[in-house]
């Protein structure tokens, strides 16, 4: 049990309805008594009562509720008190514990101490703050599926499946004439039903990713094609300006709208062109940089007119990665699209509704593969949970090679074992106090 006691206000900054102070360790009744001391505390019972500060004035009035250890969100002693939503009330009853001997509360220090206590796994853990971050519903309810929990123990049951292998080795590494060696075809059978196991959590993960995170897309494109128009277009509104001038946009413009409920972020950028002043080839330094790092590159170029350099280059820049191309003005001409003759690209108008439709289903179709996203299942979440799964799956490949090249079974023994300890990231039964820090450090003071 954690020797001191935590208070801090749970609900966020400025003026509500009500404002809730939250205290949780060993000290809570101690403090009970001499903030609410006409309160008697019964377990989960709202106390109405008279909230009074160190030197017994009253701050407000308001409901009291005690979860005594272990039933209660942190495992420990809790006091919630419900006070009215003015931030001066609730900051006097947070200088009341703390002048009666209470600390103020870490960000997640209540939800670390729930952890330590063995009220939830890491996993389900940093998921709170998943949820409370969360933008879209569908991000609300991919992180409450990992508040449930499950995760940990899915994963614990495939380190057992490991182990159970290793010891299977082992007896014939350690006493080759007593022990036969295990049947390679029966452990390649079981590795592959992991590995699969493994790639699955992978691609759950990945779409939790997507369902969090949404998918970013670069606008890029020639000066004056269009790529402000088309922002605005998809937006609906006139976010970016546009001109018949070349080089009207000089700094990136971000903006979110949901295709299928999940987030897309749309950047607009500063055409790209060779002979720019120095502003503009700021600019076009900044579209390199958000080109670089979106996950879509959606590429605007005048369809209308034969394709320039510019065109040409962007055209060969972005061929191998992800990318939507769109030959706009349509309705001047549509020479520049026939010519360049590139497979799937949409050619037609920000003006038209049917072009914006198609433009729309393009970054669908390669952002989540057309279906709309949504996931119930518990699922990897954190950086570092990935990290762990691809290393175990390289580990587990690894394993398998051996055993079709009829190596030595001993071989696979510290493959298997790399696999079972990386995984123990996952599980929580090995979290190392970076990754704790990591996974608190998100959280909101109160929570
Ligand atoms: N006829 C026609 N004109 C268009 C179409 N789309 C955009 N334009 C015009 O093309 C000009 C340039 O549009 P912008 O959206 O500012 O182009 P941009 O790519 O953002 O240009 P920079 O910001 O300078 O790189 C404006 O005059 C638009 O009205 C279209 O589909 N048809
Ligand atoms: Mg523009």
């Amino acid at each position: 049990m954690t020797a001191d006691t935590i208070a801090a206000i749970a609900t966020p900054p400025g003026r509500g309805a009500i404002a809730i102070v939250r205290v949780s360790g060993p000290d809570v009744r101690r403090l009970a008594a001499r903030i609410v001391p006409d309160v008697q505390l019964r377990p989960r019972y709202a106390h109405y009562a008279e909230i009074l500060d160190e030197n017994h004035r009253a701050i407000d009035r308001g409901l009291v509720l005690f979860s005594p250890a272990p039933h209660s969100y942190t495992g420990e002693d809790t006091l919630e008190l419900h006070v009215h939503g003015s931030p001066v009330v609730a900051n006097d009853v947070v200088r009341a514990l703390l002048a009666r001997g209470a600390r103020l509360a870490e960000p997640g220090e209540f939800t670390r101490r729930a952890f330590m206590n063995g009220k939830m796994d890491l996993h389900a853990a940093s998921s709170v703050a998943d949820l409370i971050d969360a933008e879209t519903r569908s991000a609300a309810r991919a992180a409450l599926a990992n508040l449930g929990g499950g995760l940990a123990g899915e994963v614990r049951a495939l380190r057992s499946r490991l182990t159970a292998i290793v010891e299977d080795c082992s007896g014939a590494i350690d006493f080759p004439e007593e022990v036969p060696e295990p049947d390679r075809e029966r452990v390649d059978t079981e590795l592959r039903a992991v590995l699969e196991r493994l790639e699955q959590l992978r691609h759950d993960g990945e779409v939790g990713r997507l369902v969090r995170e949404g998918v970013s897309v670069a606008i890029v494109g020639p000066p004056n094609a269009g790529k402000s128009s088309l922002l605005n277009a998809l937006l609906g509104e006139e976010r970016a300006i546009v001109s018949e001038i070349p080089g009207t946009t000089r700094d990136t413009i971000e903006e979110s709208i949901a295709i299928d409920g999940v987030r897309v972020r749309l950047v607009d950028t500063a055409g790209i062109r060779e002979h720019a002043d120095r502003l503009e080839a700021a600019g076009i330094d900044r579209t390199r940089r958000v080109l670089t790092s979106a996950r879509i590159a959606l590429l605007v170029l005048d369809g209308s007119q034969p394709l320039d350099a510019e065109a040409r280059a962007l055209l060969t820049a972005t061929a191998d990665r992800e990318r939507v191309v769109f030959f706009n003005k349509a309705d001047l001409g549509e020479d520049g699209a026939h010519e360049a003759n590139v497979p799937d690209a949409i050619v037609g108008s920000v003006r038209e509704p049917g072009t914006l439709r198609a433009i729309r289903a393009a970054i669908a179709r390669i952002g989540w593969g057309g279906e709309v996203p949504d996931l119930e299942r518990p699922h990897l979440a954190s950086l570092y949970e990935f990290d762990a799964v691809n290393a175990a799956i390289a580990a587990l490949t690894e394993a398998r090679a051996t055993l079709q090249r009829g190596d030595a079974m001993d071989w696979i023994v510290s493959d298997l074992q790399q696999a079972y300890a990386v995984l123990g990231h996952v599980s929580g039964d090995f979290a190392a106090e970076e990754v704790l820090t990591g996974v608190f450090a998100r959280f909101c003071i109160g929570k």
